[in-house]
C-alpha cells in the first residue's frame, strides 16, 4: 500500500494552487459578496485543460484520472467553493453521463466541446416535488413523431444559466416507476427550454443556480441518452461520481478553515500570548486536522476505486457523508476560534461556514448517503 501521490498528482496540485493564488483568491470575496459568476476564471480553467480532466483526449479531455480531478476540485474549493462547484457540476454531472452512456455521435457533438471548455454543462433531475425522492419526478417526455416533447419544471439546477447543454431527466412512462424515467440531451436555445429565476443562495453564491422550465420543448430522437427507461440508473450512476466531487469540495472548504485557523492562532494575542499557546485552541486545531485528514483519505480512496474500475457507490457516499459533515463542523469551529471577527462579513471563515452547509445537502443529502451506505451493507 502506497499513500504517496504520484508526480502527476503533485504537479497538478501545485499547478492549481498557483492558479488559485493568481486568479481565484483575489476575487473570491467579491464573487461571494456580489453573487457574481467567475466567468473569466472558468475560461482560464478551460485554457488549462481542466474542464475534462478524467475523460479521454479523443473527446477533448485531459486523459487524466479521477483522483487528479478530485485534487483540482479540492484546491479550487479551498480558494473559492463556488468556482470548485461550477467545475464539479460540469465534469461529474454533465460530462460523465455523456461519456458513459452517449453514442459516438453524441460524444463528438456534446462531450467534445464540453471537455474542451467551449461550453459548460448542467444536470436537471431535481423538481419542486421530487428532491430526495428522485423517482417522483413529474416532468414528462411524450413520444411525438421522430422525437419527444418535454413539459414540466426543474429546480436548483446549477450552471443552468450559463450551460450550453443540459442533461435532463423526464418520465417517458409513469406506470413503470424508476424504469419509466429517461435521460435527454437538451442544448441551450432549444425552443420551449426556459431558464427561470436565479436563486439567491446562502453560500457558493458565485455559482449560478436556477429553475428550468420546459414548455412543449421538442427534442429529436437522437438526443435520447441511453435507452428509454434507463434514466434513473444513469442519474444514480452519475451522482455516485458526483459525490466524490462534492467530498473533494467539502475537503477543500474544511482545509481552508484549518489554514485560516492555524494562521490566526499564531497571530492573535490574548493574555499576552498567541492564542495557539492555549490548550483549548490546540485541541480545536488537532480535531480539525484529524477530521480533515480522514476526509481526504476517504475521498482519495473513493476516487482511486473509480480509477481502478472497482465499485465506488458506497465509497463515494462515505466520503461525501464524512467530508461534508466535517466541513460544516470544522468551519463552525473555525468561527469559534476566530471569535467576534469570524462573524463579520469579509472574514474568510464566515464565507467558508456558509459554503460548507450545502455540501451536506446537494447531490444527495447526508440522510441519502446513509441510505446508500447501509443499503450496500444490508442487501
Ligand atoms: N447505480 C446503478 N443503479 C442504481 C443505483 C446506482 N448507484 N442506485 C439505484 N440503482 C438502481 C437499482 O439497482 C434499481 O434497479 P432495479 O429496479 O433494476 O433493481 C433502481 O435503480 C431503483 O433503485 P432503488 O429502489 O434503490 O431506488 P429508490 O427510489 O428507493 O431511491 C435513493 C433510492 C433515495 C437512494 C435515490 O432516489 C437517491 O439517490 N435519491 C437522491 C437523489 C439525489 O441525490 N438528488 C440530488 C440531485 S443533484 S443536486
Amino acid at each position: 500500500m502506497d499513500f504517496n501521490l504520484t508526480e502527476e498528482h503533485r504537479l497538478i496540485r501545485a499547478g492549481v494552487r498557483e492558479f488559485c493564488e493568481k486568479y481565484v483568491d483575489p476575487i473570491a470575496e467579491m464573487t461571494d459578496d456580489e453573487a457574481k459568476f467567475p466567468a473569466d476564471n472558468i475560461r482560464k480553467l478551460a485554457e488549462q485543460d481542466w474542464l475534462g480532466i478524467p475523460y479521454p483526449q479523443q473527446y477533448g479531455g485531459a486523459g487524466s484520472d479521477y483522483l487528479s480531478y478530485a485534487i483540482v476540485v479540492e484546491e479550487l474549493s479551498r480558494a473559492c467553493a463556488a468556482t470548485g462547484f461550477t467545475l464539479e457540476v460540469h465534469t461529474s454531472l454533465a460530462c460523465f453521463p455523456l461519456f458513459r452512456f452517449g453514442t459516438e455521435e453524441q460524444k463528438q457533438k456534446y462531450l467534445l466541446p464540453l471537455c474542451k471548455g467551449e461550453m459548460l454543462g448542467a444536470f436537471a433531475l431535481t423538481e419542486p416535488g421530487a428532491g430526495t425522492d428522485a423517482a417522483a419526478a413529474t416532468t414528462t417526455a411524450v413520444k411525438d413523431g421522430d422525437g419527444y416533447v418535454l413539459n414540466g419544471s426543474k429546480i436548483f439546477i446549477s450552471n443552468a444559466p450559463v450551460a450550453g447543454v443540459i442533461v435532463v431527466f423526464a418520465m417517458t412512462d409513469r406506470s413503470k416507476g424508476t424504469k419509466g424515467i429517461s435521460a435527454f440531451i437538451v442544448p441551450a436555445g432549444t425552443p420551449g427550454l426556459i431558464i427561470g429565476k436565479h436563486l439567491n443562495k446562502m453560500g457558493i453564491r458565485g455559482a449560478l443556480t436556477a429553475e428550468v422550465l420546459f414548455k412543449d420543448c421538442r427534442i429529436p430522437q437522437e438526443n435520447l441518452l441511453g435507452g428509454e427507461g434507463q434514466g434513473f440508473k444513469i442519474a444514480m450512476m452519475t451522482l455516485d461520481g458526483g459525490r466524490i466531487g462534492i467530498a473533494a469540495q467539502a475537503l477543500g472548504i474544511a482545509q481552508a478553515a484549518l489554514d485560516e485557523s492555524v494562521r490566526y492562532s499564531k497571530e492573535r494575542v490574548q493574555f499576552g500570548k498567541p492564542i495557539g499557546t492555549f490548550q483549548a485552541i490546540q485541541w480545536m486545531i488537532a480535531n480539525m486536522a484529524t477530521d480533515i485528514e480522514a476526509s481526504r483519505l476517504l475521498t482519495y480512496h473513493a476516487a482511486w476505486c473509480y480509477d481502478q474500475g472497482l465499485p465506488y457507490s458506497k465509497e463515494a457516499a462515505m466520503a461525501k457523508l464524512f467530508a461534508s459533515e466535517t466541513a460544516s463542523r470544522q468551519t463552525d469551529r473555525a468561527i469559534q476560534l476566530h471569535g467576534g471577527i469570524g462573524y463579520i462579513k469579509g472574514t474568510k471563515v464566515e464565507r467558508l461556514y456558509r459554503d460548507a452547509k450545502i455540501t451536506e445537502i446537494y447531490e444527495g443529502t447526508s440522510e441519502v448517503m446513509r441510505m446508500v451506505i447501509s443499503g450496500n451493507l444490508l442487501r
